[in-house]
């Protein structure tokens, strides 16, 4: 089904193509996000948006070491003010409910919350209290994730997540959040894009703390998946009505020829990028293919830790955003083969919508026991300006539009999924790319603070409320 996402796109919207933008987001009359009982929401990361990193008892974390290091972040920019959330909080809950949104990923910053010794920060803990009180006094629904990159610079300083302690630590954390925080979060997920975390952190480097080698990083992902398997009981205790889950990004592989080495070169880039992560989970196992990609990175696996891991999981959020196309590089591996003439991001990654149906409905082959899944992040950045107080994201509409529609195909092809997050609800630190990429819905002049909502944010706004006037 080659680019049918597209299509669908470019049929029902010649408006955007002619440039006006007028009522270009509304779906098609029989499209499943008409149903009231899809949730559709924004997502954000506690580093990326909140600031006041030496505030209220908040100790460093692994991104606050590693952007300090010169040449590690764009610009040298660091999270220490970002969107200054941790103080504007209020205008933001107000921002998001007046778009209508229905839902809000947020995530918890351990190191604000609890000390080197596991005693609770109790000004930590009341921020992230009143936060979600807010929320649901709104009627939003919350998922809060429990790690997204911002691990305590104690614990790296111990081996980090190279340190099977670190996941004794995280239970402790989870245990700790679900006590204080039980009946304000909707969903928990333990865990954000984990392939980030080990391959980005410890096997290329390019995230904290910076590491580079692949043994590390597949001991570094079995201990956060063995991370994620200890704090789903915990959870699932102090918690029950919730709903718990772990987020993974998955990333679509395309052969660049028919040849049978340029075929197996792109199965080899989603073995590592999706079933590295989801069979341990799905299936209790490392799948085997892994070994040959990385010749000798097998993890220490200790007796119980894949039944431990392969824990029943409530939903699966699901992360996409691009495509990789791929060539044998003549060995055992791949290597990337950048198309020409295609449509990219602002990060230069290009925009392929029909990945995100494909992988989903491979997903329904591939795994029998696939929980219900969100799709807990999707969306692009650009470069976008502020002229005469509005922000005409095009780019970014059209970019939604499409893949929305691959996720209503993914649906009627059988795929249980239940939501969408917009990614993000507000530009913000972008990790190593500091604040030059900008993918939020809203825009944030950093000099100022200032907010402006972009014509995305409306136009979604502006379904929402004829979704709601329907039912
Ligand atoms: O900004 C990140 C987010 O923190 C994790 N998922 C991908 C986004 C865009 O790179």
């Amino acid at each position: 089904m080659a680019n049918d996402a597209s299509a669908v796109f470019d049929t029902l919207s010649p408006a955007v193509s002619r440039g006006s933008l007028a009522d270009s987001f509304t779906p098609p009359a029989d499209s499943t996000l008409w149903r009231k009982n899809f949730l559709l929401g924004a997502a954000t990361a506690s580093y990326q948006i909140e600031g006041a990193v030496n505030e209220d008892g908040r100790l460093p974390s692994i991104w606050d070491t590693f952007s300090a290091i010169p040449g590690k972040v764009l610009a040298g920019d660091t999270g220490a003010v970002a969107c200054d959330h941790y103080h504007r909080w209020e205008a933001d809950v107000e921002m998001l409910a007046s778009l209508g949104l229905e839902g809000y990923r947020l995530s918890i910053a351990w190191p604000r919350v609890m000390d080197a010794a596991g005693v609770p920060n109790r000004k930590g803990l009341d921020f992230y209290k009143r936060l979600l009180n807010r929320l649901k006094e709104k009627g939003i629904t919350t998922f809060v994730t429990l790690y997204h990159w911002d691990l305590p610079q104690h614990l790296e300083d111990r081996g980090g997540w190279l340190n099977r302690d670190t996941a004794y630590r995280f239970a402790d954390y989870a245990d700790l959040m679900s006590r204080e925080l039980a009946g304000t979060v909707d969903a928990w997920a333990t865990l954000n894009e984990p392939w980030c975390s080990a391959y980005l952190g410890y096997g290329n480097g390019h995230h904290a703390p910076g590491l580079a080698n692949d043994r590390f990083a597949t001991q570094a992902m079995h201990h956060l998946l063995l991370a994620h398997g200890l704090a789903m009981p915990v959870l699932r205790a102090n918690d029950p009505a919730s709903e718990k889950g772990i987020v993974a990004n998955i990333g679509r592989g395309t052969p660049n020829s028919d040849s049978a080495a340029d075929q197996r070169a792109a199965h080899l880039f989603e073995v590592q990028h999706n079933a590295w992560i989801l069979d341990p989970l799905l299936k209790g196992s490392y799948p085997q293919d892994l070994f040959e990609l990385w010749p000798g990175t097998e993890p220490l696996v200790l007796d119980g830790d894949m039944q431990t891991i392969s824990a029943r999981l409530d939903f699966l959020g699901i992360n996409y955003y691009f495509r990789t196309n791929v060539a044998s590089d003549g060995a055992h591996g791949f290597r990337d083969v950048p198309l020409e003439g295609v449509e990219r991001t602002q990060m230069g990654w290009e925009v392929y919508p029909d990945g995100l149906r494909d992988l989903l409905t491979g997903f329904k082959k591939t795994y029998h026991n696939l929980p219900p899944i969100y799709i807990t992040e999707n969306g692009m950045a650009s470069d976008d300006q502020v002229t005469d107080g509005h922000v005409e994201d095009t780019q970014r509409i059209s970019f939604l539009k499409r893949h929305l529609a691959a996720v209503d195909q993914a649906i009627k092809a059988g795929v249980d999924i239940r939501g969408y997050f917009l990614w993000s609800l507000m530009d913000n630190f972008e990790w190593a790319f500091g604040y030059e990429r900008r993918f939020g819905v809203v825009h944030v002049d950093y000099s100022t603070q200032k907010r402006t909502i972009k014509r995305s944010a409306e136009l979604v706004a502006k379904f929402l409320k004829e979704r709601k006037a329907r039912a």
